[in-house]
């Protein structure tokens, strides 16, 4: 079947940011790869897993939050918007509230090509009212929108808490971009993951079955194909850990002895025990969020909670 209510813009990083960012990353002490890279088709489907995981609450978490409150969030934005979701690779929570705001467009953005193309197909079918503009792009560079995209109030929906994945100060300056994205009169829709046991976070981020290891190990083999780097999987493994001090996940791939590897010519050393740190992700409490988008312009309107305060969904909008 073909949908006619699809566009797909095609705004993909070349290999040669990725190399860039590559090269860069393993050169600096310690060493570290942006978290984006785990995106390649195996990666997402890795991840997709990881949302279904027991330990891992932050998808059935938000996704009840959002379900709880969809009628709630529909009468807060309204109706007709222009619904833009930065990172909207599998266009799966926002089924949640297509119903209640009936957008008039909306437009998934992800760095996962093929990913987003079907997902983006799939949802045009099922939705034939709803026009989609699917655009294929590294938002954390790019964050603009497709052109020729009709009129109306806009709405990021920014769900997942890959706010998490920034520092706070470029957390602030990525939430100032869809401030401007949006514009006055817009609004922000936001999943954040809250703080709480170290125990509960650690396990969310190293599972019993190991999908987030081959999740996290799956960055040397998107690097192996698409930089003909020689990374040996072997010699690499999973480690999470909680930074109670800094209120952060860190994810790193632990050298398990000493090697070299090589990545486009250049070769880097590891001792073992050394690591490559592959992302943060960053936990607050709903008020330590609400000051950071403030930071960035944006003014709270709501907050939900689930009953046991494990995530928060909120919605902002622009300071004028
Ligand atoms: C997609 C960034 C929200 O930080 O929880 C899940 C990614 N990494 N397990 C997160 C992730 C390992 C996830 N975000």
């Amino acid at each position: 079947m073909n949908a006619h209510n699809i566009q797909f813009h095609d705004l993909h990083p070349t290999r040669n940011e990725f190399l860039d960012d590559v090269l860069a990353g393993l050169s600096r002490q310690p060493a570290s790869i942006p978290p984006k890279y785990f995106y390649d088709e195996r990666g997402s489907k890795l991840f997709d897993l990881i949302t279904r995981l027991p330990e891992y609450y932050p998808t059935r978490t938000e996704t009840a939050i959002l379900k709880a409150n969809a009628q709630d969030i529909a009468t807060h934005v309204g109706t007709g918007s222009l619904l833009v979701e930065p990172g909207g690779g599998s266009c799966e929570k926002v089924h949640i509230l297509l119903e209640g705001l009936r957008p008039c467009v909306y437009v998934p953005m992800d760095i996962s090509r093929d990913h987003l193309r079907l997902a983006a197909e799939e949802l045009a079918i099922e939705y034939p009212w709803l026009e989609i503009h699917a655009a294929c792009t590294d938002f954390t560079r790019h964050m603009s929108l497709p052109a020729a995209l009709p009129e109306g109030k806009h709405v990021a929906f920014f769900p997942g808490s890959s706010i998490g994945n920034f520092d706070p100060g470029d957390a602030v300056e990525f939430l100032r971009a869809i401030a401007g994205l949006v514009g006055r009169g817009g609004y922000l829709l936001i999943g954040v993951d809250l703080k709480k046991d170290k125990a509960i976070l650690e396990a969310a981020y190293d599972d019993s079955a190991g999908v987030t290891a081959r999740f996290n190990l799956n960055l040397l083999v998107h690097i192996n194909r698409e930089l003909g780097a020689d990374f040996v999987l072997d010699n690499w493994s999973h480690k999470a850990l909680y930074d109670e001090q800094r209120g952060r996940i860190e994810m790193h791939l632990v050298s398990t002895t000493e090697q070299t590897v090589n990545v486009a010519g250049q070769t880097f050393r590891f001792a073992a025990g050394e690591s490559i740190h592959t992302e943060n992700s960053y936990k607050y409490s709903a008020d330590e969020f609400i000051q950071l988008a403030e930071q960035a312009g944006f003014i709270s309107d709501k907050v939900w909670l689930d009953a046991n305060h494990l995530f928060s969904v909120q919605l902002f909008t622009v300071k004028s």
